[in-house]
């Protein structure tokens, strides 16, 4: 399935130190980045691969991250959801990054994110090759959530003005008892079988609608105080909008890591298998129970 070849090292303790190096940049970007944010809230011409409006945002975001993530030693593949294809930037691991996610959030200033999963792979990589992956939150405050291969938890930073980062939670976990739920996609557009699983969660008295438009936003939001998120299989597109290296993979490998699922509506986000480096999947991220009840609802279309 991969396409681009630029040798991954394979020892544990060499993708471990390139991983702590690319998460140490991610971290240190982040102040960087959202010091940027002003002065970039417009449209610029051009379209990213998937043919949606970029913004200055998006694509400063994405020079600042691909110089400073490329010029570090032991990665191979620098791949952004704003350029066609990989750039290559040595030998080593892939790094995939979403620059700016929820970049459409810029104008009304709500929460955005950056996204970033390394592969031990060539690109388009499968899930199964993550050795790790983050989100930045640019929120009220800026946080950093980790999970990786050689830890069994999700670790949460809180980023400070400086660059510097610290420890907040070193064991991100999903609540048992699920509170919210945020879905994408036009309502008018969902499919039958999801519009009756979205009515049942939205009849449990104990579930709250918790919707901002930056999937980062959101999927913290579950994993905070349990619950749902989706970006469902459409009538007019059945892959949905996310696209599965740069949101998919990494935000499933986050989930499933604080004890929760992932689904694309039949199986974990990490067994989808695209050989696109730009191909979208259907997103459904949460507690266990209420991804095995939206997969048994899906399961009625077949
Ligand atoms: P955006 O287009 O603003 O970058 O990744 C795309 C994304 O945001 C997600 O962050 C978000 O969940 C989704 O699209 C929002 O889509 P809708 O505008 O259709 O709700």
């Amino acid at each position: 399935m991969a396409t681009q070849d630029n040798s991954s090292p394979t020892d544990p303790e060499s993708i471990n130190a390139t991983v702590d190096a690319v998460l140490d940049v991610v971290a240190r970007a982040a102040p960087d980045i959202r010091r940027g944010l002003p002065g970039r809230r417009v449209a610029i011409e051009g379209e990213n691969p998937s043919g949606e409006s970029q913004k200055a945002a998006d694509v400063y975001a994405d020079e600042l991250l691909c110089e400073r993530i490329g010029s570090l030693s032991n990665v191979g593949v620098y791949a952004s959801e704003e350029r066609e294809a990989g750039v290559d930037v040595g030998s080593g691991l892939s790094v995939c990054v979403d620059p700016l996610d929820g970049s459409s959030n810029l104008e009304p200033n709500a929460a955005m994110g950056t996204i970033v999963a390394i592969y031990d792979d060539d690109l388009p990589a499968s899930g199964r090759d993550i050795v790790a992956a983050a989100y930045v939150l640019y929120g009220a405050t800026t946080t950093m959530a980790v999970a990786r291969s050689d830890k069994a938890t999700v670790t949460e930073y809180v980023i400070h003005e400086d660059g510097s980062y610290q420890v907040v939670n070193g064991e991100l976990t999903l609540p048992d008892d699920p509170s919210v739920y945020g879905f994408g996609g036009r309502v008018p557009h969902w499919v039958d079988e999801f519009a009756s699983f979205a009515e049942a969660v939205e009849s449990d008295p104990s579930m709250k609608l918790r919707y901002g438009g930056a999937m980062i936003g959101d999927v913290n939001q579950v994993l905070t105080y349990g619950g749902i998120f989706a970006y469902p299989t459409l009538q007019n597109a059945p892959e949905g909008k996310l696209r599965v290296q740069f949101e998919g993979y990494p935000v499933g490998y986050i989930v499933e890591k604080a004890g929760g699922a992932s689904s694309d509506g039949g199986q974990s986000l990490l067994d989808v298998e695209k050989d696109d480096l730009h191909a979208r999947t259907p997103v459904y991220v949460g507690n266990e129970d209420l991804i095995d009840d939206l997969e048994s609802s899906l399961a009625d279309r077949e």
